[in-house]
């Protein structure tokens, strides 16, 4: 067992990578009610009603906007979750992922 002679006070510190983050992003579309995408970003993403009106707004008037950012399975789970409930109701509505830079 003495093999090799490892200097015992020596600490190897491997560099521990924090994994990636990865931003949902709500994207507009011309069709699907105001009201709906408010329901969903407060059900699926666990918003109050005045932040969801506000991301809603934002993504209205600018074409998308970031809703929040979690691990990537996190990430793509909310979003086909949000996906679908448009897609039941006959909406276009969008959610997509993105890795943080
Ligand atoms: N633009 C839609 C409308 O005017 C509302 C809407 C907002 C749809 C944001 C999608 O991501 C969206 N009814």
């Amino acid at each position: 067992m003495a093999d090799i002679d490892v200097d015992q006070r020596t600490k190897i510190q491997p560099k521990v990578e924090r994994p990636r983050l990865y931003k949902v992003i709500l994207v507009n579309d011309d069709y699907t009610p105001r009201e709906f995408v408010v329901t969903v970003l407060k059900a699926i993403f666990r918003m109050n009603e005045a932040r969801a009106h506000s991301v809603m707004i934002t993504a209205h008037t600018k074409g998308s906007c970031v809703v929040a950012v979690y691990t990537r399975e996190v990430a793509e789970e909310k979003a086909t979750r949000a996906t679908e409930a448009g897609r039941r109701k006959g909406y276009p509505l969008l959610f997509t992922t993105e890795p943080e830079e």
